[in-house]
């Protein structure tokens, strides 16, 4: 069960706007703990590429994002935030995150755990996917079918391990927008 709650809405200052809300979908061990994800959408609420976790530090991982706000100028969209990542001394903190609203709702297609490259992290990040059902891929499980077939699969791992090592061809555009 996944609980999508708090959305919040502001202008982009290019007729769309920019929606962000905390959802669970990454919980792994305990209900309730929640991300802050982005959406950018156009002026009809047409969702513009694909939502995105915005907070680096997982809540899996056992920090609660709570309480956060977004603001955005027309260039850049700025997110702020509480969590408790410094769990041992149970101190709740604020965090802030600054982003190019142009980078908003892009991805790199193989790019599974979102860290801007392909590598055999993603590999193993799918395989783990497939097998235990999380974490799940950033953003669209659809970020993991590198060869365009719309599912997830050992092929599609097959062909990054390929792309990876020079003997394969780059993933491919596949389901997503
Ligand atoms: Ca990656
Ligand atoms: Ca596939």
């Amino acid at each position: 069960m996944t609980v999508w709650l708090y959305p919040k809405v502001v202008a982009d200052g290019h007729g769309g706007y920019v929606v962000a809300w905390t959802d669970a979908r990454n919980q792994e061990y305990v209900n309730g703990r929640r991300d802050v994800f982005l959406q950018r959408v156009d002026s009809l609420g047409n969702p513009i590429g694909m939502n995105f976790r915005v907070n680096d530090v997982k809540s899996s991982k056992g920090y609660d994002e709570v309480a956060f706000d977004v603001a955005c100028d027309g260039q850049r969209v700025y997110v702020v935030w509480g969590d408790r990542r410094d769990f041992a001394d149970w101190s709740w903190d604020i965090y802030a995150q600054v982003m190019d609203l142009d980078l908003v709702g892009t991805y790199i297609q193989g790019d599974v755990n979102f860290d801007q490259q392909i590598t055999l992290s993603d590999v193993i990040f799918t395989v783990n996917y497939i097998f235990k059902g999380r974490p799940l891929p950033e953003g669209d499980v659809l970020v993991a079918d590198v060869n365009g077939d719309c599912k997830v699969t050992l092929v599609d791992v097959i062909y990054t391990v390929n792309y990876v090592f020079g003997k394969g061809p780059p993933p491919v555009q596949g389901c997503l927008p």
